[in-house]
Parts: C-alpha cells; structure tokens; sequence
C-alpha cells in the first residue's frame, strides 16, 4: 500500500531513519506516520512522513518534542518500590524480577481473600494499550476495567459511542477522506459543502484518528464551516456563522435546529420514509423547542440560528464534526441522540462527505476482546455499577467510573483493596471532585503505577512504579481505531531509556504471572501476530508491507452490509435509525431528545448564580499539552508556561482583573488559581479554565504533591452530577465567580 518503494528502516550519511506510526507514549490517541532519525543509537530529529497518507508529513507539536521527552531527566528509568509512608517520595530501585513477583503475590493473595473483582485495572483516555490492559484484568478474573481514569459519567467518547450504536447500530464519523490512502483525490469521496465543527477544535485537538489539517484541507476545496463553540477558536473566526452558545446547551441549540429543518420542510423526506423510525414522534418532540425559546435558552441570536439550520440543511453533502463538549454535558445521551437525528433527517447519512458509518472489518483485538465473555457469568454480576444504569449494563464493558470511587469509599457492596493504574493521571487531570478520589485511591492497600513520569498520581499512592517507554523505544500494531481506519506497526527506532519497557512486554511478563495460560507469547511480536491473526498477516509481514487500509463502501444500509442477517437496514431493532429509540425504552430512559438545564446554571440555580455569575467551561484541549503531561517538556511548557483562565476583558475589568493576573476560580464546590488570560474571543458571562496542571518542578512528595492542589480545576467540579443514563458529566458547565489572588 505504500507509495514507491520505501522501507521502513535504511541508512542516510550515517543517520538511521525508522519509519513508524506514532502512538503512546507519551499521550495521544492515533497514529500519525513519523520517520524518526537516530545517530549514534540516539534519537535526534523526528520528521512527519510525507508519504503517510494520514498526516501527509505534518506533525503536531508534541512529535515534534519527542526527543525532549525521550531524553528528559525526569524520565523513569528503572521499577520501584515505595521505601518511606505512602507519597514520602522516597524509592527503592528493584529488579523486574522483583517488582513483577511483588506485584503477582500481592494480586493473587487478594483474588484468594477477597476475590479478584477487588483489584481494579485503571486506564486513562484511548491508547494502544488499552485492549491489552482489559485483557490483563478479564484474564485475572476481575470484571473491574475502568477506562478514563475514572472520568464522571465516562464523559469523553463513550456516550456517542453507545448512544450511535443503540440508534444507528453503528458508529459514525465526519467524511474528510480519511478511508482512502489517496485521500482527497479519491474518486467517490465529495467535500462536504458544509461542515459543522460542534463542541470540538479539531485543529488543535485532532482527536480520534482525525489530524486536524483535515478540515483545511476541506476548507481549500470549498466547505463553509459552521462553528458552534463559546470560545472564538480560529476556525470561528474563518467560519461563514459562529454559534456562540451557552455552554452545556447544546441539545436545546440541536432541538431547535431539528425544529426549523422540519417545519421548513427541508428534510430529505425519502430517505426519512425509508431509512428512520419514529419521524412523526420526533415531528411532535421538536414543537416543544421553538426559536424564541432556544435562543433564550443557548444565547445564540434567532437570526443566526435560522441561518445555520438553512445552510446545513441545504448543503450537500453536509457533515457535523462533533467533540468532547457534547459528552461533557450531564444529559449528554439527548444531546448526542438529537445531533445525529439532524445528519439522519437531511440525508447525510453514509454518503459522500457526510456523516459515514465506518468500516469494521478490521476486527483486530478478538483475541483480547474476548476476554471479557470468557469470565464466569457470577464474575460479570460484580462488575462495579451493574445493574444501576441499564444503558450502560447493556452496551458499555468497563465498570461504572463514578460508582467505582464510591464503592472504594463505602466497601459496598465488597471492598476494592488493590489498582493497577497504566496510562491515567486520575486526580490530577481525569476525575472530577479531586480531592474525594484521591481519597479514595489513598484507602487501598496496593497499587502500582506504570508512567513515563513521576506524577502525583504515582507518587500519591503508588507501592510500585514501573517505567514505561515511548513509542520511539518499541514496537506495536498501530490499528487507528477512532475514525481513520488503518493498520500498520509502530516501529521501535531506539533502545529504550533505562530499564523502561513497552507498556505490552509488562502487561505480558506480568500475566504469565498471573494466568500464564491466556499469555502463551515468548515475545510481544508474536503477541502482536496473534491479534491481527484474522487479517491473515503475521506482525513482521505488516511491519514489510508498510500499512494497509480496511475495505470501504458508502451507503451500507442499502446493500446489506450492516445488519447480521445481510438484510438491506440498520443494525438497530427496527432495522432502522431510530429517532424514537426502542433501545432508550426499554432501559427506562426518554426514547426521544430532550434539553435540560446543567445541574448548576443562570436558569436551574438562579439562586447560586447570584453569588457565582459566571459560567464556567474547563478543559479545552491546548497545542502542546496532552492532558496533564508534557508540563516538564521545556519546548511546550514554553509555549504555555502556566494554567491560563480566559476571560472577556470587560467582565474582567470590572473585577479589577488585569491581563496575566494570577486569580482564584471559586464554586460552590472548591477553588483554585490559574492566570487570567484576557480575550474578547469569550462569551461575556463565560470564562474558560485549563485542566490536568501540576507542576513537576515543584517538590513532589506530600502535601505538594508537585503542586497538583494549586491549579486544579477539578476541585472546583462535585461528584455526583453524573447523567440518568449513567453517562454525561458537566465538565463543560458550572456557575463560578472569579476574584484577584490578592483579594483572598
Ligand atoms: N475539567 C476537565 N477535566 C477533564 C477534561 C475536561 O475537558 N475538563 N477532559 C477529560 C478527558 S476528555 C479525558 S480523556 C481525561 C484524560 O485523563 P487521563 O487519561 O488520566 O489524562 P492524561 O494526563 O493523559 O494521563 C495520562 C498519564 O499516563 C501517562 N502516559 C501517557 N502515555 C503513556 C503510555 O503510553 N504508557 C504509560 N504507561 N503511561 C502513559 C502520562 O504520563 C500521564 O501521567 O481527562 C478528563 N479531564
Ligand atoms: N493537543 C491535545 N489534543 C488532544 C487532547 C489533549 O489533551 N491535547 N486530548 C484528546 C482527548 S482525550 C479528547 S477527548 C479530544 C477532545 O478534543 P475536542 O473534542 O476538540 O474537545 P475540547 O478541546 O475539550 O473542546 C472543544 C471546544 O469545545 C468548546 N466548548 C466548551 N464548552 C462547550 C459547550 O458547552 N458547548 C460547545 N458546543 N462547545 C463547548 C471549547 O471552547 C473548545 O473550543 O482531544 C484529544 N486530543
Ligand atoms: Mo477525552
């Protein structure tokens, strides 16, 4: 599949060049082809690979900085076994041996007391590991994988996951070309004329397999861009309408625009007859949000939400380009139901430059997806949270985050005693209400943490810490799983630093240990050639051949391709895209969307809003920052040297609040202190605040714990506010007030 005849490794005036697909470490979620340069067994220059159809030789910023990171002195180097108290920050260099035998006699000992579901297997945001670490714990006999950290209402992702799959019985994605490895020259693909960018900033974000020069690239070729976001990013100001929206209100703004496309008639009406359920109900739902009443409520202007409804619904094709904002809502499951209800009535649904349903073909992780299926049916009933949220029990494997804190607290209904945490920062950046899961975490009795860096979270509560080693030291299979689909291998280009390993090859020593008998590989090669067995390929092969594309088609539901029984339809109950959703119904939950108000805003809690004005939005993703890491990587610190709160200058102004002021942001619920950063590119009754910051060069053992209690904007976020559905948080809205630092 690769262009011309390039090999993934040669010799260039004495330099190595490796060409590989980049992956974690350090964070980030999908593969962007890299040739990386070594000279004298040391990496000195990583480039983007022009010939990687993916990222066509861009690279972020964070690629760039890669020999910062792989050479930073902070790096770890070695395993480690706490030597003080808990967080003393004093560390006993070990032996592997040591360290995986400790680890092993510690997590049987606690399967034979108090049975495997009390050890838990935590893992942050989507990384290549991820299948690798649910295998660990299923195989264990421990049906508690809990993914994000844990994240509040599992508020990143999995909501549009589940909710895209119990509606349309598949996944769906914007339709920037990304199937084709000849991208935008393919001759089925057509650019959307008009994209809307909904709660994300693809450009700097560029999340879930999409690198963001994707939608500049539609740009060039003709896509008018509609953004909905309260911040001005820079795709708003080249956007044709910018929705300035009341964060946390985005369903209203999606109801009102169902409103408008539907009694203006300007449905695709065939496509309605024969592909959707439940028209006529969503007909009748949509009275409820008239214009008047959706402009008061998201404070976008009547006129501008009319001429957005028009455009999109006009447009063909016409894509939504959807972000974490839509998930960061409690009531996100109505949000997301209602936004993909607009792809569904305008047909824009897997055709040219809409909203496609991506191919599946490339089933690559059975082996290790199949792990859960394989405990016992009594193992599966301990899942934390089952039977609380029926949605999540039926379409979602990890346990119930949320619920997992509170059971580690309570010990209902069974004590949770030991955690492996591999790739998640928890307190410092994932879960809202810091200070309650760091309690939490601090109540068990064991826990390993396997990082690139010491984080709070390690040095927190860490009994051992293993070093993990970037994607530049190892090898792996690179399956974009999010929305590009493709496969290809990571190429190890250096020794690693120290005695840090693969995050795979300690996951494989570790559970020969454990359950030798699901881990039969000698090396993670033949571990990798196991998981991508049923593309008949072993791991060296694919590494040859460069990468491969999955098949793809447009336009699947007519001819059979998505339902079990070949049968033309959707994979949902009704065979169809269900705007009414049987699914929803049956689990108790409105079949239809809805708007509700944000547990706390200027409407629901006009009380709270008196003594907190302002609504606050946290967490947008910035250039050089992955969540909480990269603060001690020189180049991209500098580029954001501290915790930054935007804020509109007159708001500002009149609380004596100068540019680069150091402030407090205060809730109901806990405060904490980041730089106002001042910009008529916010709404002015919105602020913005940053999140994951903790600062490595402050003094890492306890109290300080690197600072991580200073800026943390997830003090300031309660437990509890999670969606009806089991998913949704608002990460996206609270009622704050800000005040000068020296006013305190
Ligand atoms: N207030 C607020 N909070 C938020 C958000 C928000 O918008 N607002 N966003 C949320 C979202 S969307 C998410 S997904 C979560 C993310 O939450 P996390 O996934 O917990 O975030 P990270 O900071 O990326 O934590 C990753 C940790 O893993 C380490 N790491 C990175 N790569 C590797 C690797 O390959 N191997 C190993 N072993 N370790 C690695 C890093 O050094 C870091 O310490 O945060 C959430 N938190
Ligand atoms: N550089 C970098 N890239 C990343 C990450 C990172 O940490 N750094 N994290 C990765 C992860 S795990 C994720 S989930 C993705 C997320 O990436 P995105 O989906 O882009 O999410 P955010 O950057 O959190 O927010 C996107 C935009 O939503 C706006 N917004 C805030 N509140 C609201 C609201 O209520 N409604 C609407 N409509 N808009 C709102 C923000 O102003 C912001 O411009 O990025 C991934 N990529
Ligand atoms: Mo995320």
């Amino acid at each position: 599949m690769r262009k011309g005849e390039a090999k993934w490794a040669w010799e260039e005036d004495g330099t190595k060049v490796v060409r590989s697909i980049a992956r974690t470490g350090p964070g980030c979620h999908q593969g962007c082809g890299v040739l990386l340069y070594v000279k004298n067994e040391k990496l000195t220059k990583v480039e983007g690979d022009p010939e990687f159809p993916h990222n066509q030789g861009r690279l972020c910023s964070r690629c760039l900085a890669l020999t910062q990171i792989v050479y930073h002195p902070d790096r770890l180097k070695y395993p480690m076994k706490r030597a003080g108290q808990k967080g003393e920050g004093k560390w006993e260099r070990i032996p592997w041996e040591e360290a995986y035998g400790m680890i092993a006699q510690k997590f049987i000992e606690i399967k034979k007391k108090q049975g495997p579901e009390s050890v838990i297997f935590c893992q942050g945001t989507g990384r290549d590991i991820g299948p690798y670490i649910s295998k660990l714990a299923y195989s264990f006999g421990s049906p508690n994988k809990v993914t994000f950290g844990p994240l509040d209402g599992h508020a990143c992702f999995a909501p549009k996951v589940t909710v895209l799959a119990a509606t349309t019985g598949a996944f769906e994605v914007t339709d920037c070309a990304q199937f084709f490895p000849e991208r935008y020259e393919n001759i089925n693909w057509r650019v959307p004329q008009c994209i809307m960018i909904w709660g994300n900033n693809p450009l700097t974000s560029n999340p879930d397999g999409f690198m963001g020069y994707w939608i500049t690239e539609c740009m060039k070729r003709g896509s008018e861009i509609i953004v909905v976001d309260p911040r001005r990013t820079w795709l708003a100001t080249r956007a044709k309408i910018w929705l300035q929206i009341r964060p946390g209100t985005d369903a209203a703004l999606a109801l009102g625009m169902l409103n408008i496309i539907i009694n203006e008639k300007l449905c695709d009406e065939e496509f309605i007859r024969k592909w959707t359920y439940g028209f006529a109900e969503l007909t009748r739902r949509v009275q409820d949000y008239p214009l008047e009443k959706v402009s008061e409520i998201t404070w976008i202007p009547k006129e501008k939400i009319i001429e957005a409804s028009r455009l999109y619904a006009t447009s063909k094709p016409a894509a939504i380009q959807w972000g974490v904002s839509i998930d960061q809502s409690k009531e996100c499951v109505p949000a997301i139901h209602a936004i993909m209800s607009l792809w569904a009535i305008t047909g824009n649904f897997d055709v040219p430059g809409g909203n496609v349903i991506k191919s599946q073909n490339f089933n690559l992780d059975d082996e290790i997806k199949n792990e859960f299926q394989a405990i016992s049916e009594e193992q599966k009933e301990k899942k934390i949270g089952r039977g609380i949220y029926p949605l999540l029990d039926q379409w979602y494997l990890p346990a119930v985050g949320s619920v997992v804190i509170d059971q580690i607290l309570t010990d209902i209904p069974y004590p949770i005693k030991a955690a492996w945490i591999q790739t998640t920062n928890t307190f410092a950046c994932s879960a809202a209400d810091a200070k309650r899961v760091y309690e939490a975490f601090k109540k068990l009795d064991f826990i390993v943490v396997v990082d690139l860096f010491m984080t709070p979270t390690a040095m927190a509560f860490a009994d051992i810490v293993l070093p993990a080693a970037t994607y530049a030291e190892r090898d792996g299979i690179a399956l974009t799983g999010g929305n590009s689909i493709f496969v290809g291998t990571t190429n190890k280009a250096i020794e690693p630093v120290g005695e840090s390993k693969s995050d795979m090859e300690i996951i494989l020593e570790l559970g020969k240990r454990l359950n030798p008998q699901v881990w039969p590989w000698n090396n993670v090669q033949d571990m990798f050639s196991a998981v991508i067995k049923s593309m008949e390929i072993t791991f060296e092969e694919l590494r040859e051949k460069g990468f491969a594309y999955d098949t793809f088609e447009y336009k699947k539901y007519e001819k059979g391709l998505l339902r079990p029984d070949k049968q033309a339809g959707f994979n949902t109950p009704t065979g169809k895209i269900e705007l009414y959703s049987t699914v929803f119904e049956k689990c108790g939950l409105d079949p239809l969307p809805y708007f509700e108000e944000p547990p706390e805003s200027p409407v629901s809690t006009p009380e709270i809003s008196k003594d907190y004005p302002l609504v606050l939005t946290t967490g947008a993703k910035s250039w050089g920052f992955f969540h909480s890491e990269h603060r001690q990587i020189p180049i991209l610190r500098y580029m954001n040297p501290d915790p930054i709160t935007e804020i509109y200058p007159e708001t500002a102004e009149k609380l004596g609040i100068k540019d680069g002021d150091w402030i407090y942001i205060e809730t109901q619920h806990g405060r904490c202190q980041q730089r106002a950063k001042l910009t008529a590119g916010i709404h002015p009754r919105v602020i913005h605040s940053q999140h994951g910051w903790w600062f490595p060069e402050k003094p890492g053992p306890e109290p300080s714990l690197f600072g991580v209690w200073e800026s943390n904007i997830n003090l300031l976020l309660p437990s509890g506010w999670v969606g009806r559905s089991g998913f949704g948080y608002p990460f996206k809205s609270q009622m704050c007030r800000v005040y000068k630092k020296e006013e305190s």
